[in-house]
């Protein structure tokens, strides 16, 4: 049959030519589509689903923008299949893995968060989750939010709404750095790419990185927050944007935060 035949051969080219498989990456694929891909992309290279997702998280760059894609695919995985010790032993030392890049680990603690409790690794029984909304305020230059509080490690679901009529972003970044990120991020506006590179500056005293999102729109972000209990602002690198438009999240230590 040949449409089957051209399908496989062009499955195999996009394989080979990325070591990857382009299509699971593409943008706006409803859920079962995304999940359709990865079957397809494994199937290809002769794996387990599970597995060849697993190998493509622990290939994510830092601040890679499939951690969303990727995330969400992991967490609504089958709990079952996630709790297989093969599986979750797999996860927990992407998780734990030393040099693992924050997207890697992100993924894999979603996973790891979608077993339940009782079925995870001791090591990660306890999984501390929390969302924050944030929203831009139309014509002020401002998050709605100024601060906000996490816990060591914690899960963190951050959602960024845009109802203004400009761009922003929010980048979380090292202590004491709000002022040097934010002129950076103005000297990116006068460089040629600097809106290609969504004005994150390359440091990394970025930390966290949730691009721009445009107006009238939201994008979600997931991240593990620092081991390191201190004051992290939060801002947008947007030219000009900084000086009012940021925030300060506060890693506290629960036995200091009753
Ligand atoms: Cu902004």
């Amino acid at each position: 049959m040949l449409v089957p035949l051209l399908v496989s051969m062009a499955i195999a080219q996009s394989t080979s030519a990325t070591g990857g498989c382009d299509r699971l990456d593409a943008a706006d694929l409803t859920a079962l589509e995304r999940r359709a891909a990865l079957d397809a992309c494994a199937t290809a290279v002769h794996e387990q689903p599970i597995d060849y997702l697993i190998e493509r998280v622990s290939l994510l760059a830092p601040h890679d923008p499939r951690t969303e894609i990727y995330g969400d695919l992991a967490a609504n995985w089958s709990p079952t299949e996630l709790a297989q010790s093969a599986v979750s032993t797999k996860l927990l030392a992407i998780f734990n893995g030393a040099g693992t890049n924050g997207s890697a680990r992100v993924v894999a603690l979603r996973a790891l968060a979608a077993i339940p409790a009782d079925q995870r690794p001791a090591e990660v029984r306890a999984i501390d989750q929390v969302t924050i909304e944030i929203n831009a305020l139309p014509s002020q230059m401002s998050y709605d939010k100024k601060n906000f509080s996490v816990s060591p490690g914690c899960l963190v679901h951050l959602i960024l709404h845009n109802p203004d009529a400009l761009e922003h972003n929010l980048l979380i970044v090292a202590p004491g750095a709000l002022a040097e990120m934010g002129i950076a991020g103005d000297r990116m506006g006068q460089t040629p790419d600097g809106k290609a590179k969504e004005f994150v500056p390359p440091s990394p005293k970025v930390l966290t990185v949730m691009g721009l999102v445009a107006p009238g729109k939201s994008k979600s972000l997931w991240f593990v927050a620092p081991m390191k209990a201190a004051t992290y602002p939060y801002v947008c690198t947007y030219p000009s944007h900084w000086r009012t438009m940021n925030g300060k999240m506060k890693v506290v230590a629960p036995e200091s935060n009753p």
